[in-house]
């Protein structure tokens, strides 16, 4: 399998981490982070986004959610997805909070680097507010979320770093020390030291 990624991207992130706690890094291929500028992404996803998996057989999958759940059906090791449908349908509502701030976040980013006479601060606070309350909801969710690995954990998991890393001035933790104390713990994982986000290389 071949991955479309980018090393910096909560998307890609997640799907590494499930890759990773499936037994399954070994059967990805990283594809060089370049195939956005040279069009290879947009021949695999026509919404040339990251990340964008390419099966053996020539099928590409995508987003972040279809590939994780494709992942989650193969190798050993936590049931990232549960079958029981009232579990299911709390890790994919807990799943859909984490990726709001993961496009939350990427929004914020994205918008920061236009030219500063065309950056709009009301999107710059709306894209903060949606952090800071799904924040104060999974701070009430700490204590569930516990030592489980799953879709919406790993995600949860991911987003923060990715505020951590682009966000850094936010201090999401001030408040919110369940939260603090549950990331701490779960960024140990070595799925989660082995996909830190990095800037990609100049290009
Ligand atoms: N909903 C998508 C979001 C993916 C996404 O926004 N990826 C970003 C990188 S973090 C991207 O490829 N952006 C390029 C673009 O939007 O043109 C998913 O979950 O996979």
């Amino acid at each position: 399998m071949k991955l479309h990624y980018s090393p910096s991207s909560p998307f890609v992130r997640k799907v590494l981490v499930c890759a990773h706690e499936r037994g399954l890094a070994d059967r990805i291929e990283l594809t060089s982070h370049a195939t956005m500028a040279n069009g290879e992404l947009r021949a695999d996803n026509p919404l040339e986004k990251v990340p964008a998996l390419v099966l053996d057989d020539g099928t590409a999958l995508y987003d972040s959610l279809v590939i994780a759940a494709f992942l989650a059906g193969l190798g050993e090791g936590p049931e990232l997805i549960p079958e029981d449908a009232a579990a299911r349908i709390a890790v994919l509502r807990r799943h859909a909070l984490a990726n709001g701030v993961m496009d939350a976040a990427v929004a914020h980013v994205t918008e920061t680097r236009r030219p500063e006479d065309k950056i709009w601060p009301g999107f710059l606070d709306r894209q903060k507010g949606k952090i800071a309350r799904a924040v104060d909801a999974l701070e009430s969710e700490a204590g569930v979320m516990g030592d489980t690995v799953d879709l919406s954990t790993i995600s949860a998991a991911c987003a923060l770093g990715y505020v951590d890393f682009r966000m850094g001035d936010l201090d999401w933790r001030d408040g919110h020390p369940g939260l603090a104390t549950w990331y701490d713990a779960f960024a140990r994982r070595p799925s989660m030291v082995g996909t830190r986000p990095r800037n990609p290389p100049a290009s």
